[in-house]
């Protein structure tokens, strides 16, 4: 075995086109493997932001079979695709988690998409850090659209859609719960929402549910799309297909685009700020005990959380990393 690869050897491989090189620097960066910050760093010069459309909804309601025929959309206009599957309950080799259907298989052969998940991550760095990661080497890798499904309606999944240009709801009809989901957050995040399985009883109504809703707030600019599919023909998906092109053509033309890039990259920034917190402070405070020997303290009343955050703040301090680019940014 010769010398581990620098990271812009690994980067040419990848912008060349090598796949396995590509698998094993997104490896790399999961987990977190001494070098993944050089890696990260030299992609990030090289991406050009790229679109990102973000996929959400519960488990089971369609959303890896509609990635599947947005693939296919994607794939008759030319373009060139990266899929990030964030699902951590199910990692999945080959195709597993995105389904057993063949029409999945052959993306997997096919050398214009590149499909990945993301699982459960080892220790500190939350799922959208990663995510975000994820989203850069794909970009660098030369993709032309990069395709984001998460599952549930949590905040993780809530902070991942922040990357996305584009978020597609997916729901299916009949379950209140849905209904009850979207309320509690996913109503404010959609820009297309998709009723699927309407090969099934009630997705007129879910769609007349949805409708309504989006009608009770007031829209400047872009009003949500409600579509139907049904994912396993591909029924509606050429028509979600162009409902999420219009999005695309309406971010430009509002001057949206630019702004919803820089918030994408907030977002990005606020996971990175916490994975850092948590890798200098509550790693160590952890590792040595002196977060348990804290909460003791917190908990017979001799200390209170908040003064338990300042001793860790003390204690461990922020490793001093400079700010390269300052001279870029204006000090204040
Ligand atoms: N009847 C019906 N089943 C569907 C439809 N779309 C997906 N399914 C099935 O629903 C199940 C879950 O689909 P999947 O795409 O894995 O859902 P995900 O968990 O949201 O990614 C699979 O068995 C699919 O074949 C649809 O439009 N109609
Ligand atoms: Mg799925």
């Amino acid at each position: 075995m010769g010398p581990e690869p620098t990271a812009s050897e690994v980067l040419a491989a990848i912008k060349a086109g090598n796949r396995r090189a590509l698998a094993k620097a997104l490896s790399m960066v999961e987990d977190r493997i001494h070098g993944y910050q050089e890696l990260l760093k030299q992609a990030h010069l090289m991406s050009r932001g790229v679109d990102v459309i973000g996929i959400t909804g519960p488990a089971g309601s369609g959303k890896s079979t509609l990635v599947s025929g947005l693939i296919g959309e994607y794939r008759k206009a030319g373009k060139t695709v990266g899929v990030v599957a964030v699902d951590p309950s199910s990692p999945f080799s080959g195709g597993a988690v995105l389904g057993d259907r063949l029409r999945m298989q052959a993306h997997f052969l096919d050398q214009g998409v590149f499909i990945r998940s993301l699982a459960t991550r080892g220790s500190l760095g939350g799922l959208s850090a990663a995510a975000g990661d994820f989203v850069t080497l794909l970009d660098a890798a030369g993709y032309d659209v990069i395709l984001v499904e998460t599952v549930g309606a949590g905040q993780s999944e809530v902070d991942i859609m922040k990357l996305a240009d584009t978020v597609i709801v997916v729901v299916v009809p009949g379950l209140g719960d849905e209904i009850q989901a979207i309320k509690a957050g996913l109503l404010e995040i959609g820009d297309v929402f998709v009723v699927n399985k309407a090969d099934r009883d009630g997705a007129d109504r879910t769609a007349a549910e949805i409708e309504m809703m989006l009608d009770m707030k007031s829209w400047s600019g872009w009003r949500p799309i409600v579509v139907r599919t049904v994912a396993v023909t591909e029924e509606g998906v050429p028509q979600l297909f162009e409902a999420v092109q219009r999005h695309g053509k309406y971010l430009v033309a509002s001057g949206e685009y630019e702004r919803r890039k820089v918030a994408s990259r907030s977002a990005e920034i606020e996971a990175v700020l916490e994975e850092a917190v948590k890798t200098a402070i509550l790693k160590p405070a952890v590792e040595d005990g002196f977060l348990r020997e804290l909460a003791s303290k917190v908990q017979s009343r001799e200390l209170d959380p908040y003064e338990a955050v300042s001793c860790l703040m003390q204690r461990y301090g922020f490793p001093l990393i400079q700010c390269e680019k300052g001279k870029r940014v204006t000090p204040k």
